[in-house]
């Protein structure tokens, strides 16, 4: 075989909570943020269809389970719902939330897929976002109660977990491009929600650590390798912010326990540095992670600024670089995102040489198809593209693994088409395509395709 993966690599895919259980507002759940915005601006979503429309894994998660069997999966992340687990965000438990993934992970152990757990997926219970969210570290206390509980009720079974998916994504939408909830500008409060976020991080690994249930916890990071239009110093420059600012202030306190001090200098320089207390830089230190995640989509273009900042206007990252359209780059035809191939070579080569070579996986990496139910053709979806995409990426993969690198698996964006923060069901990602009215499911020709990669631990 051609590309053959090393024995008990991980194969499987990822999803969450928030996007696949449906049953927002019942069975004991509270609101989260996105329910929230949701009742307050509908319209602010694609077509109006909001986080309880989606592939109701609250009442289908056997017959899901048995799909991941189907495709071969022998490993599978989701999330659990804190607003489900604790309605209030701190408190009581939800003893109908403990049943629901109490059977979801046994039932997933029973068919031979390992559940890998993640704890927030970008889903704040709203009675902690009232009271500031991560900007208040009462609410990094209770979220460091709530995954301990997850530890306690979950930990004899569960051995994957994760602390966070993609945390920079909450900060940059709800603090800096206005995508997600709060949808405010303000660059200081950005940078006191990505710290208090590494601090719950820290907190959780510390809880984990303390309980001693011979599992692994780590991180999800979505990792956008920043290349420079040019070797002149100031596109350096220019892509070395971005990169501070988008990769590093989350992979070094995970991987190295500190944050890099030139972004620590960057920030005091512009009095931007949140408030650090007594304490803080001992905790993060014992954050570092036993597995990173490493969500990858698309590479990040820059190039100095062509202009001036305005040192009146709101202090930003883009004061520092300017994104460019790479001549001749290949993009995906159904959806406006670059499509790079050679990024997951190159983070896993970064990690390799700059960090140690952690042990890490590619936790998510997919091909959004907007409107992909127009490819249906006698009820099933020949998704070539998706074929080409994931197999486009599995290549590099398997030469950096090859080069030696730590990687241990791979996980594809997602299982079965899910509902989407802004876009809803625009965009389709699944190996498996949904009905949403009829919540049909039916396997797609990439589906198929992977669990033959699975099977045969490779392909041609
Ligand atoms: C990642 C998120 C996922 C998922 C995916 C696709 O950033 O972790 O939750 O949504 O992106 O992006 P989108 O749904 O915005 O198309």
């Amino acid at each position: 075989m051609k590309y053959a993966f090393p024995k008990e690599f991980w194969w499987g895919s990822a999803s969450s909570a928030p996007q696949t259980e449906g049953e927002t507002l019942s069975h004991g759940k509270s609101a989260t943020v996105w329910d929230h915005w949701y009742s307050q601006q509908p319209t602010r979503f694609h077509n109006d269809v909001g986080p309880q429309d989606t592939s109701t894994f609250y009442k289908n998660w056997r017959e899901d389970i048995a799909l991941l069997k189907q495709l071969n999966h022998n490993t599978f992340r989701t999330s659990i719902s804190w607003a489900r687990l604790i309605p209030n965000g701190r408190g009581e438990v939800n003893q109908e939330a403990v049943a629901f993934y109490n059977q979801v992970i046994d039932e997933m152990l029973a068919q031979g897929v390992q559940p890998f757990i993640n704890l927030f997926h970008f889903d704040m219970p709203m009675a902690m976002q009232e009271i500031g969210g991560w900007e208040n570290r009462e609410v990094v206390q209770a979220y460091e109660k709530y995954a301990d509980t997850c530890f306690e009720l979950f930990g004899d079974r569960v051995k994957h977990w994760f602390t966070f998916n993609e945390p920079v994504v909450p900060v940059e939408g709800g603090y800096l491009y206005d995508f997600h909830y709060p949808n405010v500008v303000d660059f200081k409060r950005a940078a006191t929600v990505a710290f208090h976020t590494m601090l719950a991080h820290s907190l959780a690994v510390k809880a984990y650590r303390a309980r001693n249930l011979g599992g692994e916890i780590g991180i999800i990071l979505n990792l956008t390798p920043s290349y420079p239009r040019s070797q002149n110093p100031a596109d350096l420059k220019a892509a070395n912010i971005a990169d501070l600012m988008f990769n590093r202030s989350f992979l070094d306190p995970a991987l190295r326990g500190e944050y890099p001090q030139e972004l620590v200098e960057l920030l005091k320089k512009h009095d931007q540095l949140p408030a650090c207390q007594p304490g803080d830089k001992e905790l993060l230190q014992q954050g570092v992670v036993d597995l990173l995640g490493i969500n990858y989509y698309q590479p990040r273009r820059i190039q100095c600024r062509d202009s001036m900042v305005n040192p009146e206007s709101p202090f930003m990252p883009e004061w520092f670089f300017d994104n460019y359209v790479m001549p001749g780059r290949k993009m995906n035809p159904h959806r406006g995102w670059e499509i790079y191939e050679q990024g997951i070579y190159d983070i896993l080569t970064n990690l390799r040489e700059n960090y140690g070579n952690p042990r890490c996986f590619i936790s998510e990496n997919g091909m959004g198809v907007e409107h992909e139910l127009r490819f249906e053709k006698d009820g099933r979806i020949d998704d070539d593209y998706r074929i080409e995409f994931v197999s486009g990426h599995l290549k590099w993969l398997h030469r950096a693994l090859q080069e030696g690198s730590g990687c241990l698996g791979y996980h594809m964006w997602t299982f079965i088409d899910c509902w989407s923060w802004m876009n809803a069901y625009k965009n389709r990602y699944g190996f498996i395509q949904l009905d949403l009215q009829t919540q049909k499911r039916t396997v797609k020709k990439s589906g198929e395709w992977f669990a033959a990669v699975s099977k045969n631990n490779g392909f041609d």
